[in-house]
């Protein structure tokens, strides 16, 4: 087993920011959080809260020593509101104290009095009031007006689909420490060490250079620690630095829900446009995303939205437009496909439309439309591999989903009150952030004196397997036996500038920043080797910590060779900054080449409805992913099954209720997430096709993709639904929760 976070989770040893020893002087923060939408605090008093016992501080805007702003790629969000409120469960005033309890009783002592003012709760409402986030954007390809007129059938219609709730296990929490001449160290649940450090650095006035950010590993974090893990990592370095004394942060499941941003729900429009032999001509949709009251990442998961438009499908006329629409709920965040999931639904929705229009089968059209190599996508740039196609094809033939479709049909004649469903999902993703810029890592290696190694880099361990693929490369780069490496904690002064981690790309850009690393070490071993061993220098290496000389094992060690190096005065320490090569982006035409390279795979889903009760289940899914050559295929394995499961449950169980903008699903008995008694059988074949150099050692980027293959679940439930009432139109709403499967199955009219 390569993944060494494995036994010491289970054996409940690994360290969280929770678990960390309590600090001599450890004090404990919470906040104060806006009850209602929107509004102007008309009354603010703090002195109910400081007069309390065990009260060290009450912090408010006015407290803030440098700018009271933690916005990234738009600064519009202060870290305390600062007169105004815009989503009921905004940070108003943190209270700091000698437990928990005492600072959460001592906040909610505090008077407030905020004067209501409208809030605005849907996408399309805030779009008509003119409410974006960024201007709006339009992707095209061909020429989609034109190309109506050419189509035998042109259906139009809307999708719908919700937020999710990240719910890692590890909820958002922080550990700042003062060090000496005002510095602070913050121990941060974070996938963004440098996005704290800089944003911690803003809001307390001070340089970078006195902020160090150490992330040890993260239970869970999905996207929610991207953007959303910042604010409470600011508050305990506030009030360390105001106190003198250690301050934590750890947000109860609750406060955690109710407070953080989840996945964007969006509303979009579409219409496509097909000839009567199943080829789609023209594609148009219109997507509005549900940003929330503040930007955080939604302009960059527009974006990303926008890349995945026509998801696995070659569309030559194409136009999508996005709006990022500014409501007065949390601003929504990153999660696990950043807008692509969302893009995706909606295209399968529009298949699913155009299919039942032409009385053809869903997977026909989606067959018929898979992207060829050399096919070109809306943002410009060619599909470079036959992948999409190969996934396909193989599911098909892999798994027979001509007889899986027949059975179900047999089953469907027979049967009055159940019935089954089948679909197939395929997904394309692009590699790489779409901001060309985050597109880098670092890594940091020493070999000790005894040939023990040391690796640090920027990614952040999550539960993503991402440091047992570094230590991988590292083990095979440098040909010594895993056992003698460690990848460390990840910390902004070891590694600096560091991307968070997440577009699915931490292995693969660490990964290569330590390749490099570990490159330039052996660049220097080798001399010393040959020099040892009197040979040339091409022809030593290193296997099994054993030194090879033309392919044969010699005397020499590792040990040995890096210890007569180091008294040589060799510098056995190497830095290394890796720049995804190639990618580029233009804006202002919406043209260029973002990703590094697309990951491809197919699922075939399986359903069973209870028309009687509306509930179903999901018998199986089968899969055929792309993977390239894994470096860790139980790892792998782990991410398609986690990420599909995740999948099927955003679009099944996982429903987000709101009332006035307050969040009524806040706790795990009314927010359901897939348990294990609803997981699917899964059976997984990966593609080893070795065909993708930009992938580290040719293993291809694994997180967000398979996340996708979910999706199919909505279409299998439909599938179901249709054979039970044929004559309704389904409604494109996703969540299918078995509430609107009943009201779908003995409803009345058309949907
Ligand atoms: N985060 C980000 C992401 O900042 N940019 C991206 O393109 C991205 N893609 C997927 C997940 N997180
Ligand atoms: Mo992201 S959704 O943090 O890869």
């Amino acid at each position: 087993m390569s993944n060494r976070e494995v036994g010491p989770h289970t054996r409940g040893e690994s360290l969280f920011v929770a678990d960390i020893p309590p600090p001599r002087g450890l004090l404990h923060a919470a906040v104060l959080a806006s009850p209602v939408p929107h509004g102007r605090v008309v009354r603010l008093d703090t002195s109910p809260a400081a007069a309390l016992e065990g009260v060290a501080c009450v912090l408010t805007a006015a407290d803030i020593p440098g700018a009271n702003q933690i916005g990234g790629i738009v600064q519009d969000e202060p870290l305390l509101a600062d007169g105004q409120v815009h989503y009921v469960g905004q940070p108003i005033v943190a209270v700091i104290a000698t437990t928990p309890h005492a600072a959460r009783e001592a906040a909610a002592a505090i008077g407030l009095e905020i004067e209501e003012e409208p809030a605005i709760f849907d996408p399309r409402q805030a779009a008509a009031a003119g409410n974006l986030i960024v201007p709006t954007r339009t992707l095209a390809l061909g020429n989609v007006d034109a190309a109506w007129e050419s189509c035998d059938q042109v259906v139009e219609g809307s999708a719908t689909s919700g937020g999710q709730e990240h719910l890692y296990l590890e909820t958002q929490s922080a550990l700042a420490v003062p060090l000496e001449s005002g510095r602070v160290k913050i121990f941060s649940a974070t996938q963004a060490p440098t996005a704290v450090q800089r944003i911690t650095a803003r809001v307390l006035d001070l340089p970078m250079n006195a902020v160090e950010v150490e992330v040890a590993r993260l239970g869970g974090a999905f996207g929610g620690k991207e953007d959303q893990a910042t604010p409470w990592a600011v508050i305990a370095a506030l009030g360390a630095l105001k106190l003198g004394v250690p301050v934590r942060t750890l947000l109860s499941r609750g406060e955690d829900m109710r407070m953080t941003g989840k996945r964007h729900p969006y509303s979009s429009d579409f219409k496509i446009g097909l000839r009567a032999d199943g080829t789609i001509l023209a594609y148009q949709a219109t997507y509005y995303q549900n940003a929330g009251a503040a930007a955080d990442l939604s302009p960059a998961i527009l974006e990303r939205s926008l890349f995945h438009a026509t998801g696995s499908y070659f569309v030559p006329n194409v136009r999508v437009t996005a709006l990022s629409c500014r409501t007065n709920l949390p601003p929504f965040t990153a999660f696990r496909g950043f807008g692509a999931p969302q893009a995706m639904f909606v295209m399968e929705a529009a298949i699913s439309k155009a299919a039942r229009a032409m009385g053809i089968d869903r997977v026909d059209i989606q067959r018929h439309n898979l992207l060829s190599k050399g096919d070109t996508f809306p943002y410009g740039m060619r599909l470079a591999g036959g992948g999409a196609r190969r996934a396909f094809e193989e599911v098909e033939a892999r798994y027979d989903v001509a007889a899986s479709r027949a059975a179900v049909q047999d089953f469907n004649g027979t049967h009055k009150l159940t019935k089954k469903g089948v679909a197939v999902m395929p997904v394309c993703f692009g590699i790489s952030f779409t901001s060309t810029f985050l597109n880098q890592a670092a890594a940091l290696v020493h070999i000790y004196t005894d040939g023990s190694v040391s690796v640090s880099t920027a990614a952040v361990e999550m539960g993503q397997g991402v440091n047992a693929k570094i230590l991988a490369v590292a083990a095979h780069t440098l040909g010594v036996d895993p056992d003698r490496i460690r990848v460390e904690t990840t910390s902004t002064l070891r590694v600096a500038n560091t991307s968070p981690t997440a577009a699915s790309s931490g292995a693969d850009m660490n990964g290569a920043a330590t390749e490099i690393a570990c490159k330039s070490l052996l660049d220097r071993l080798r001399p010393v080797a040959a020099d040892l061993l009197d040979k040339k220098v091409e022809a030593v290496a290193v296997a099994g910590d054993r030194i090879l000389a033309g392919g044969k094992e010699t005397e020499l060690s590792w040990e040995d060779l890096v210890w007569t190096a180091y008294t040589r005065r060799i510098n056995l320490s190497a830095q290394a900054h890796y720049a995804t090569p190639r990618i580029h982006y233009d804006k202002e035409t919406e043209q260029g080449e973002p990703f590094a390279y697309h990951v491809f795979g197919s699922a075939v889903v399986e359903v069973t409805v209870d028309c009687l009760r509306g509930t179903y289940k999901i018998d199986r899914v089968r899969v055929v992913h792309d993977g390239g050559r894994s470096l860790d295929p139980l790892v792998d394995l782990g991410q398609l099954e986690g990420g599909l499961v995740q999948g099927i449950g955003w679009v099944t169980m996982e429903e987000l209720l709101f009332c006035d903008g307050r969040l009524l699903t806040d706790t795990l008995s009314t927010y359901k997430i897939p348990d294990i008694l609803c997981t699917p059988k899964i059976e997984a074949h990966f593609l080893e096709v070795a065909d993708e150099p930009a992938a580290v050692l040719r293993s291809k980027a694994i997180g967000e993709p398979p996340l996708m293959y979910g999706i199919g679940a909505y279409f299998a439930i439909e599938d179901a639904c249709a054979a039970f009432r044929p004559d309704r139109e389904p409604a494109f709403d996703a969540p299918m929760t078995p509430e609107k499967v009943l009201l779908f199955l003995h409803g009345e009219g058309s949907s």
